[in-house]
């Protein structure tokens, strides 16, 4: 079982894409384990993209995510990182698989609607950094049975 950290961003809450979003995990059968409607400050900002520190696009990538209130979600399930960020698209929308997120949404690279870990250490890490542990829940969902293999 694996755990990723989910953000829709500033630009997906603005234009009330989080319950599509929501939707989406939630059809593939990744279950939701903690979710928190948040203004991210720029602390965790910067802790959260301190692997892109120093690139051109680092201060935009900053300002964007402070912009404005995001949804911050933890969801889980089976190989649920490729998953998730399959069910999301490619970084950038031009290059996003048909049917994803990012295809079906966007445009532009700084403006691609959510954040979704890329490794199982990540998601740990991410999780960590987003979410105290009473902020979690563990538990079954009846459908489990049929969706998870074990
Ligand atoms: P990811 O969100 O698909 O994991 P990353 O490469 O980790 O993509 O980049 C983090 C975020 O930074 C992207 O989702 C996007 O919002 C932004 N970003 C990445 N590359 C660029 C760029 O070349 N220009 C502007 N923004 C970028
Ligand atoms: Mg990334």
């Amino acid at each position: 079982m694996e755990r990723s950290l989910v953000l829709v961003k500033p630009d997906g809450v603005q234009r009330s894409l989080v319950g599509e979003v929501i939707t989406r995990l939630e059809r593939r059968g990744l279950r939701l384990a903690g979710a928190k409607f948040m203004q991210v400050g720029k602390a965790l900002a910067e802790e959260h993209y301190a692997i892109h520190k120093g690139k051109p696009f680092y201060d935009g990538l900053i300002a964007y995510i402070t912009s404005a209130p995001v949804m911050a979600m933890v969801w889980e399930g089976p190989n649920a990182v490729a998953a998730i960020r399959q069910t999301m698209g490619a970084t950038r929308p031009l290059e996003a698989a048909p049917g994803s997120i990012r295809h079906d949404y966007a445009l532009e690279v700084c403006r691609n609607i959510t954040h979704a870990s890329d490794s199982p250490e990540n998601g740990e890490q991410e999780v960590a950094l987003w979410f105290k542990q009473d902020e979690l829940i563990a538990w079954s969902r009846d459908a489990d049975k049929w969706i998870f293999e074990k």
